[in-house]
C-alpha cells in the first residue's frame, strides 16, 4: 500500500540518499521506479532486498506515478517536471528550476508547511513543489524559531560549504586531491578550477553583475519567499571548504523585538529538527562531522551580538548534513506531508 513513487536521478549523491531516507523512515509505497539518464539505464540496484533495473527517464516514465522525487539537475527538471505534472504526478523537485516560480511552493516542513496549500494525493492532480537550496534550508531551520519570536529584520550569513553540494564527483575530487597532495603529486582539478584539498575558495556558482554569486542570491531570494517577507534584509557570502558532506554557516541576526540569548537557547532546544550543541566550558560546538548522516541541524555559539544595542541581535553557528536535511530528507518530509 501507499503511493507509487519514482526517483529521478537515482544514481547521484542525492538520488542514493533518497533511497536511504525512504528506508530509514519506512516510507510506504506500493511501487518504486528507479530513473536515470540513458548512460545508467540497465544497471541493477538493490533496495530493501529487492532488485531493480534502472530505467531511462522518458516522457512515459510517469504513467501511474503518484510522487516523483527529482534530483537530476535543473534542465532535467525543466524538461520532465511539467510532463510529470500533466500525468497527475506530484513532483518534489530538488533543483533550482521552479523555486522562484510564484505558483510553486518552496517548502521546509519545519518552517512553512502551510505553503503546500491544497496539494494532496488522490485527486489525480499533478503539482510541483520545490525543495529549497541546501544552504537556505540549514540556515532557516535554525533561524525560523527565533524569527517567529522576535522577527528578523536583517540576516548576515557566511557559509562553509561541503563538497557534496557540488555532487558525488566533487566528493571524489576532494578525496583524490587530498591523497595526491599528501603524496607530493599535483592535484587533479576536474570539477573545480582550483585546488580544493587543503584550501578553500569562493563558491563555484557563477558571479552576477552585482558581485554576488548565484548561491548567495539563492539565500537572499529563497529566504524572502519562505518567510513570505519581501522586505527581510539578507546578505550572504558563500565559501566552499574541504569538508565532505555537511555545510556550516555563521548566521548573524538582527531582530525587531529584543531576544536574549538564554531565551533563544531555550527556543532552539524545543524547536523541531534542531539539536543544540553549545558547551562553552568544553569549547564544544557544532561541527560538520558531528552532523554528517544525521537528520537534525545543530546550532551553537548562541550569543548576544555585542555590536547591537541591548538584545536586538544574536550570533549563531549552524551545521547540517547537506545531502540529508539539505536535500533528500527535506524532500521526503515534503512527500510525507502528502500521505
Ligand atoms: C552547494 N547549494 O552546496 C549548492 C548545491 O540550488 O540546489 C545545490 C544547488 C541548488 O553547492
Amino acid at each position: 500500500t501507499g503511493p507509487s513513487i519514482a526517483v529521478v536521478g537515482v544514481t547521484g549523491a542525492v538520488g542514493q540518499e533518497f533511497l536511504s531516507v525512504l528506508s530509514d523512515r519506512d516510507f510506504p509505497y506500493r511501487s518504486i521506479k528507479m530513473l536515470a539518464s540513458k548512460r545508467s539505464a540497465g544497471r541493477r540496484l538493490t533496495f530493501q532486498e529487492n532488485e531493480y533495473v534502472i530505467e531511462e527517464l522518458t516522457a512515459d516514465s510517469f504513467n501511474g506515478v503518484d510522487i516523483a522525487l527529482f534530483s537530476a539537475g535543473g534542465s532535467i527538471s525543466r524538461e520532465f517536471g511539467p510532463i510529470a505534472v500533466d500525468k497527475g504526478t506530484i513532483v518534489v523537485d530538488n533543483s533550482s528550476a521552479f523555486r522562484m516560480d510564484e505558483k510553486v511552493p518552496l517548502v521546509i516542513p519545519e518552517v512553512n508547511p502551510e505553503a503546500m496549500g491544497d496539494i494532496k494525493l488522490g485527486n489525480g492532480k499533478g503539482a510541483l513543489i520545490a525543495n529549497p537550496n541546501c544552504s537556505t534550508i540549514i540556515c532557516l531551520v535554525a533561524a525560523t524559531p527565533l524569527h517567529r519570536r522576535a522577527t528578523v529584520k536583517r540576516m548576515v550569513v557566511s557559509t562553509y560549504q561541503a563538497a557534496s553540494g557540488a555532487g558525488a564527483a566533487a566528493m571524489e575530487e576532494l578525496e583524490q586531491q587530498t591523497r595526491e597532495v599528501l603524496e607530493g603529486r599535483p592535484p587533479t582539478c576536474k570539477i573545480f578550477s582550483q585546488q580544493y584539498a587543503f584550501n578553500l575558495f569562493s563558491h563555484n556558482a557563477s558571479v552576477q553583475s552585482n558581485g554576488y554569486n548565484e548561491e548567495e542570491m539563492k539565500m537572499v531570494k529563497e529566504t524572502r519567499k519562505i518567510w513570505n517577507d519581501p522586505d527581510v534584509k539578507v546578505t550572504a557570502t558563500c565559501i566552499r571548504v574541504p569538508v565532505m558532506r555537511a555545510h556550516a554557516e555563521s548566521v548573524n541576526l538582527q531582530f525587531e523585538k529584543p531576544l536574549d540569548e538564554d531565551t533563544a537557547r531555550d527556543i532552539l532546544k524545543s524547536a523541531p529538527g534542531i539539536v543544540v550543541i553549545d558547551d562553552r566550558t568544553a569549547n564544544h560546538f557544532p561541527t560538520p562531522l558531528e552532523v554528517s548522516n544525521k537528520d537534525d541541524v545543530a546550532v551553537g555559539r548562541i550569543r548576544r551580538d555585542l555590536s547591537q544595542e541591548g538584545n536586538q541581535g544574536l550570533d549563531i553557528f549552524v551545521c547540517g548534513d547537506q545531502i540529508r536535511k539539505g536535500a533528500a530528507l527535506n524532500a521526503i518530509q515534503i512527500a510525507e506531508m502528502l500521505l
